[in-house]
């Protein structure tokens, strides 16, 4: 781990569940760089939370040299352009440019699958369906989205880990199946057991069941 200088040190504002700081902390050891995580308690957020993201108000933060960054893509971007060792970003501008767009679509209509019922949610997974097939297609002749190591389109659809095996769980759907997505599914393994995400995901049970909760209170705010 690079070693924070005196002035430098790195910190991470986050929450045990969330996603989006689970990339930061990815891209941060990706990038070997030693910082301290500061767990935030979102239902009282700190004073300090509120002065770093005063705009949002959500975790992640990131506090380099005093200064705050906020947003888990923008991060990204930052950590990629303040330590240029193990870059995550494509070379080519257009790969490049796909990538920031997956980063945001990858995941397109997984919420509304999981939060809803009926007719909703079959049309849900259609539309999910349907972009995992385009998603799949990224994958074609690469171990990861960035290729042979793990890049920014990994880390930044790399909740489909853990999220999707929840909500199929949850919405008895099978969302992503060796048959169907063999690359994503190959991908998902691979990502899973790398070192840069090992013993970083968050409990399996306790995330089940703070899922659970969130699903059954959209579904009794729609009945
Ligand atoms: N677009 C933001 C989303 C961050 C976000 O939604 N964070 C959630 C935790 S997963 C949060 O802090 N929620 C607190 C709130 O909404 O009050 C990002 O990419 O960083």
């Amino acid at each position: 781990m690079e070693e924070a200088k005196k002035g430098e040190e790195v910190t991470l504002f986050g929450m045990w569940s969330s996603p989006y700081a689970l990339r930061v902390i990815w891209a941060l050891n990706i990038k070997k760089i030693r910082y301290k995580y500061v767990e935030e308690d979102l239902s009282n957020k700190s004073d300090l939370l509120l002065e770093h993201n005063p705009v949002y108000k959500k975790v992640p933060v990131l506090v380099y040299k005093g200064k705050a960054v906020t947003e888990s893509l923008i991060i990204l971007e930052f950590i990629e352009e303040t330590w240029k060792e193990n870059p995550i970003m494509p070379q080519d501008p257009y790969q490049r440019a796909m990538a920031r767009f997956w980063a945001t679509a990858g995941g397109n209509g997984l919420w509304c699958l999981f939060i809803s019922e009926g007719k909703e949610q079959e049309e849900a997974l259609k539309s999910v369906t349907d972009n995992f097939e385009l998603l799949e297609k990224v994958l074609i002749g690469k171990k990861y989205f960035g290729g042979d190591r793990i890049g920014y389109l990994d880390i930044s659809v790399g909740f489909l880990l853990y999220v999707v095996p929840i909500y199929e769980e949850i919405t008895k759907f099978k969302i992503i199946t060796m048959r169907k997505f063999p690359l994503l599914h190959a991908w998902m393994e691979a990502f899973s057991s790398s070192e840069i995400v090992k013993d970083t995901l968050p409990p399996r049970e306790k995330l089940f069941d703070r899922y659970q909760k969130i699903r059954d209170v959209f579904l009794q705010e729609i009945n």
